[in-house]
């Protein structure tokens, strides 16, 4: 048998290169994997030995010749290609281990110059993989590190590489030279005239891994499967360990990441429940007891069977109390082993672990570059994630009256949780806690009525009760509704034709109100 090695990613390759010689596999490679290969001992054979042609143009052409070519795409059970091979003294090439020019970490380094990238663009090994892969009922082809052990291992148990495995690599092959292509695709369209860069390439080639098949989507009569994005960013949904209970469904996987998304904008402990999509309740505490206790009593009826996220490590307290209720997944950077044993007797319920992203929620926000996407019909929006944060410094206040400083925290937890709720979202809070969320309604005054009405439900004190709304109140009846049910601060973005209808509503009811000049719809 013959290998031929040719490798940019040298992890594993001298054990692997050592284990087919050890096989008596003959070994041929080019110039800097043979030099590798030659220092720890290893016979092999130059692919310019092969060819009769020196590696030329500074690489750029090694292997593109039909003495490696011939060697992958000749088939061994046809006459006519047996013969053409033996005319031609090509060698056949049983095993084929390639990995390519680094493009994408080419690319991903700040500061990369167009030529930079044109020279990490792979032709010779994309090429033979697509041969290697093409014949894949001869050949086997290795595009990744991952694979080498298994295939030893077959070798080694039957002298050859079996017919599914022989596929699954030819799959796994082309899957890599598609995600390959995309990667020079996406980053040749994304240049502009003045050498920069745009988020939004001429074509978007957007590249998903299956994570997992799903019982249905939506609804029962939908199909459904959960995929990732090819590189992901941190601390997102996709890297959740489950921990025990059932499997996750659809909406437990869209709910959860509303949740997750929502909790780790927080600083100090936080719990956020979501149902169907929308946070019916979020407190921050001194633990994360303290933190479910407030959020639970936003909105009890909405939050049984809920899903629950933490932004800190879930402890025997906090899970007892919520042992209390019907949940149905509960998210966390971490569990202790007391928490663990409780929700062991709770098998049901969907555990989550998941880490928070690496240097914390303003690192993460200002370094991320996520990419929201909308289908709508046969095309898609894109747009950049909504990770504008205001801060204090930014609140511009309109009215006669202040807000102490106790409002102003709250009008910033308010105006975080906002972000989160489905339009026209408006929020009431209070002492670091929601106290009614208004969500998804036609008209912001609707939200308005509803959100009160949650809190009376919920027998929850409105005097006093800072309110956040999602865009402008264009009108002051909104605000009116707010002020009758107990409001006395409220933050909205202002910038609506009539702010001074509702600037002097709120003067004239003695509220204060602040504007933030950013705007948070989310539909
Ligand atoms: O410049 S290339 O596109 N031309 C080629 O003919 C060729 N053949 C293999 N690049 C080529 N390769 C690539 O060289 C392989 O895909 C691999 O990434 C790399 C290994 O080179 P070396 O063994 O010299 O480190």
């Amino acid at each position: 048998m013959n290998a031929l090695l040719s490798v940019s990613d040298k992890t594993g390759i001298a054990e692997l290169a050592r284990a087919l010689h050890d096989l008596g596999v003959r070994l041929i490679s080019t110039g800097g994997t043979a030099k590798l290969l030659a220092e720890q001992g290893l016979p092999v054979t130059e692919v310019a030995e092969l060819t009769g042609f020196p590696e030329m143009l500074d690489g750029r052409v090694k292997t593109l010749h039909p003495k490696v070519h011939g060697g992958l795409l000749g088939r061994r059970d046809h006459p006519d290609h047996v013969a053409a091979l033996h005319r031609h003294a090509i060698t056949p090439i049983d095993i084929l281990v390639v990995n390519l020019y680094p493009f994408e970490q080419t690319v991903a380094k700040p500061g990369c110059t167009l030529e930079d990238a044109i020279e990490n663009i792979d032709i010779g090994g994309p090429a033979m993989v697509r041969s290697g892969a093409k014949n894949w009922q001869d050949v086997a082809v290795l595009t990744d590190a991952s694979q080498y052990a298994q295939v030893i291992a077959e070798l080694k148990a039957s002298g050859g590489v079996s017919r599914s495995t022989r596929f699954m690599l030819a799959v796994a092959a082309f899957n890599r030279i598609s995600n390959y292509d995309a990667a020079i695709s996406d980053y040749l369209s994304s240049l502009q005239p003045d050498g920069t860069r745009s988020p939004f390439p001429a074509q978007a080639n957007g590249r998903f891994v299956k994570l997992q098949d799903l019982r249905y989507g939506e609804n029962p009569h939908q199909q459904a499967a959960f995929y990732r994005d090819l590189h992901p960013a941190p601390g997102s949904l996709v890297a959740a360990q489950q921990l025990q209970g059932k499997e996750l469904s659809y909406n437990n996987i869209a709910d959860a990441d509303a949740a997750w998304e929502c909790v780790k904008g927080f600083d100090t402990p936080a719990c956020v429940i979501v149902k169907h999509a929308n946070p019916c309740g979020v407190a921050v505490g001194k633990d994360p007891l303290e933190a479910y206790a407030k959020a639970f009593q936003t909105d009890p009826t909405s939050a049984f069977g809920g899903i629950i996220a933490f932004n800190r490590t879930v402890d025997g307290a906090a899970a007892q109390k919520v042992r209390g209720q019907f949940v149905e997944v509960l998210m966390a950077p971490d569990f202790t082993p007391e928490a663990l044993a409780l929700f062991k007797e709770r098998p049901n319920v969907r555990l989550l672990r998941i880490a928070l992203p690496p240097g914390g929620t303003t690192a993460w926000e200002q370094g991320r570059n996520l990419m929201d996407i909308k289908r709508v019909g046969s095309g898609l929006l894109m747009q950049t994630a909504d990770n504008r944060e205001v801060t204090l410094a930014e609140l511009k206040v309109v009215t006669t009256r202040q807000p102490s400083p106790q409002e102003l925290q709250d009008l910033l937890f308010a105006w975080k949780v906002a972000k989160y709720v489905k339009s026209n979202a408006i929020v009431f809070c209070r002492d670091g806690m929601t106290i009614g969320v208004g969500a998804g309604q036609m008209s912001r005054v609707d939200s308005a009525r509803i959100a009160a009405i949650k809190a009376q439900n919920a027998k929850l004190e409105m005097k006093g009760t800072v309110v956040a709304s999602d865009a402008f109140f264009p009108f002051r009846d909104g605000l009116d509704v707010v002020v009758d049910a107990g409001a006395t601060c409220v933050i909205q973005p202002g910038g609506s034709m009539r702010d001074q209808e509702v600037i002097d509503a709120a003067n004239e009811r003695g509220v204060a109100m602040v504007f933030t000049g950013v705007r948070h719809f989310r539909h």
